[in-house]
């Protein structure tokens, strides 16, 4: 008989939770109420080439881009799901240029979530998957209502982060510190189910994931790291092959599972790349550092970058150790193409 368990997310995050000596149960509560949110977004995406739901809301968001029905669907989902639980004290999201508070009349709690409703938006009516991002850090001001200052907190605070991925399977992968484990969706039963537990990156990968169409305003440092990527060298494993979804949810997710990298580099054009840091780089950083990659701007660790702005950008290299780690050293100018091959 097949010995293996059949574990929802919701018995894995509580059984996570009773680890903790002290633990209340609202954190639970937090990521229960979320993963419904979740399950509200898929079966709406889901529908998404079958309803005539597709096509632009007539709208811009924050960063001047235009707002897709169902971005603003599952923003509005999200918010709708997680402010009445008492266990947040305040959110943002992607979509709205202000922290986002909890409505008078409910209680408020010790968490604060941020989020990207759907990720790789621009993809949605090519049916290509896309995904929400999510990250939770504690509050840090005394109490009532929330405020910005405990949105900017530092990454490496967050205390939980995941994506919930809507593809050819839905799938939520998360991590609260304690590695990275993924969850598949059975639409039979409505449950997520344990698929993927403690999940690895390799080491080293073979992929190599960037928007190559930027490639005349990068910078020299990068232009010669994708060129010596592309280079033959049987002893690492070279040229790497490229792949680029253009929805970053689904090339972290590749990039997690296959190993690799994954690039939003800053150039001539946009020094700090295109990603924001507090709803994109920071959750997908902490969840690739808990499977045992890294992730960096390509100077320094993403998850120690102090926040200034809700909305920031920042570069982002991303994904297996080592390739990340030459990849700092080709941005940094302290590796050519012609230095010993490693
Ligand atoms: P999108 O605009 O479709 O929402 O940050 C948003 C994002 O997608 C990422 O998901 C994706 O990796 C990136 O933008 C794609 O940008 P380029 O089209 O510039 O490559």
């Amino acid at each position: 008989m097949n010995q293996s368990k059949i574990v929802t997310i919701e018995r894995h995050i509580i059984e996570g939770e009773r680890a903790h000596p002290g633990a209340t149960g609202d954190f639970s509560g937090l990521l229960r109420d979320l993963t419904l949110a979740f399950k509200v977004i898929w079966r709406e995406v889901s529908k998404a080439g079958l309803v005539n739901i597709l096509g632009l809301a007539g709208k811009k968001n924050v960063h001047g881009e235009e707002v897709k029905k169902l971005d603003v669907f599952a923003d509005e989902v999200i918010y709708r799901a997680m402010d009445h639980g008492g266990h947040l004290c305040v959110m943002a999201s992607e979509e709205n240029e202000d922290v986002l508070q909890i409505p008078d009349g409910y209680p408020t709690g010790k968490y604060v979530l941020l989020y990207d409703p759907l990720d790789g938006s621009s993809n949605i009516d090519a049916l290509v998957t896309i995904g929400t991002i999510f990250s939770i850090y504690r509050r840090v001001t005394p109490g009532g209502k929330g405020t910005m200052q405990d949105c900017l907190q530092p990454g490496y605070k967050q205390i939980a982060a995941g994506y919930c991925l809507y593809g050819s399977s839905t799938m939520i992968v998360y991590t609260t510190g304690d590695g990275t484990h993924g969850f598949t969706f059975d639409p039979s039963i409505g449950e997520f189910l344990l698929s993927h537990e403690n999940i690895k990156i390799p080491q080293r990968g073979k992929i190599y994931s960037v928007n190559e169409g930027n490639y005349r305003w990068w910078h020299d440092g990068m232009k010669k790291y994708v060129k010596y990527l592309q280079e033959e060298d049987k002893a690492t494993n070279r040229p790497y092959s490229t792949r680029y979804i253009g929805s970053m949810v689904a090339d972290i997710h590749r990039t997690l599972l296959f190993g690799g990298i994954f690039m939003y580099p800053g150039d001539t054009r946009n020094p700090n790349g295109k990603l924001r840091l507090m709803y994109e780089a920071n959750p997908v950083s902490f969840i690739v550092e808990q499977a045992g990659g890294s992730s960096s701007n390509g100077i320094s660790r993403i998850l120690d970058i102090k926040p200034a702005a809700l909305h920031q950008r920042t570069p982002l290299f991303v994904g297996s150790e080592d390739d990340v780690c030459i990849a700092e050293e080709f941005v940094q100018g302290k590796r050519d193409i012609t230095s010993k091959a490693s």
